[in-house]
């Protein structure tokens, strides 16, 4: 009997012990990670969380996507321009349209939560003109509330990060794609921007910020009225 038990005893302790050579439990952020020993030397803790992506191929051409989390704070040129069309696109068939007029900004926006210090975001602008932009703010602080954000005026692709500190990145042609991503590292209040993949603007920092952090992504066109398109949204974070 004895010999039955110690037989038994052994065996549990081997299962025991070849499930935690097995198996690798990593928790961080409430998020958990599982995965077998053998593969730890091959892993790297690089783990990047989408926040959101849009390719605006789900709606209705013609009207705004509201149903996506979209929401439109600004109507500009009017409701009618501010809507998903197939006559421009970057991916698919769709993209977003967005069109401001004279003392009357477009502007929409969407719900960004922050798990992190560490937002990227990045999608495809198509400019006719000046006078429009994304970026990450937070809507109830009208100026320091400025979390980085990239716009076309006066024929040059700028930079924004707090309210008072601009930089020219480059000049644009009108009517052509431009892929712009940037990182916003609220720990450092800083920006990086790329502009078609190639890194132009590293760790531009804030001088009038607030500490809270951005709430929502926002798409713009402003006074001078042209249309801009959007697609290929992307916003993330790293832990
Ligand atoms: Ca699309």
């Amino acid at each position: 009997m004895k010999q039955i038990t110690l037989t038994i005893l052994l065996l549990i302790l081997i299962v025991e012990f070849s499930f935690s050579q097995t198996m690798y439990i990593y928790t961080k952020n409430d998020s958990t990670y599982q995965f077998n020993l053998s593969e730890i030397d091959s892993i790297t803790f690089s783990v990047s969380n989408i926040i959101f992506e849009e390719n605006f191929e789900s709606y209705p051409v013609n009207t705004f996507p509201a149903s996506g989390g979209w929401f439109l704070r600004y109507n500009g040129a009017g409701d009618a321009y501010q809507v998903v069309i197939n006559s421009e696109h970057h991916s698919g068939s769709q993209c977003m349209q967005i069109k401001g007029a004279p003392n009357w900004t477009a502007q929409m926006e969407k719900s960004v939560i922050m798990n992190s210090n560490l937002i990227y975001y990045e999608g495809w602008i198509k400019p006719t003109g000046n006078d429009g932009g994304f970026g990450l703010i937070n809507s109830q602080i009208p100026t320091t509330g400025n979390y980085g954000g990239v716009f076309f005026d006066q024929g040059k692709i700028k930079c924004q990060v707090g309210y008072h500190l601009t930089v020219d990145i480059q000049d644009f042609i009108p009517n052509q794609w431009y892929q712009i991503k940037l990182r916003y590292d609220h720990d450092n209040k800083t920006i990086d921007v790329w502009i078609d993949g190639v890194l132009k603007v590293q760790s531009l920092k804030a001088i009038d910020i607030s500490p809270l952090g951005p709430n929502v992504f926002y798409m713009w066109s402003e006074h001078e009225g042209n249309i801009f398109y959007f697609d290929d949204i992307k916003i993330w974070y790293e832990l």
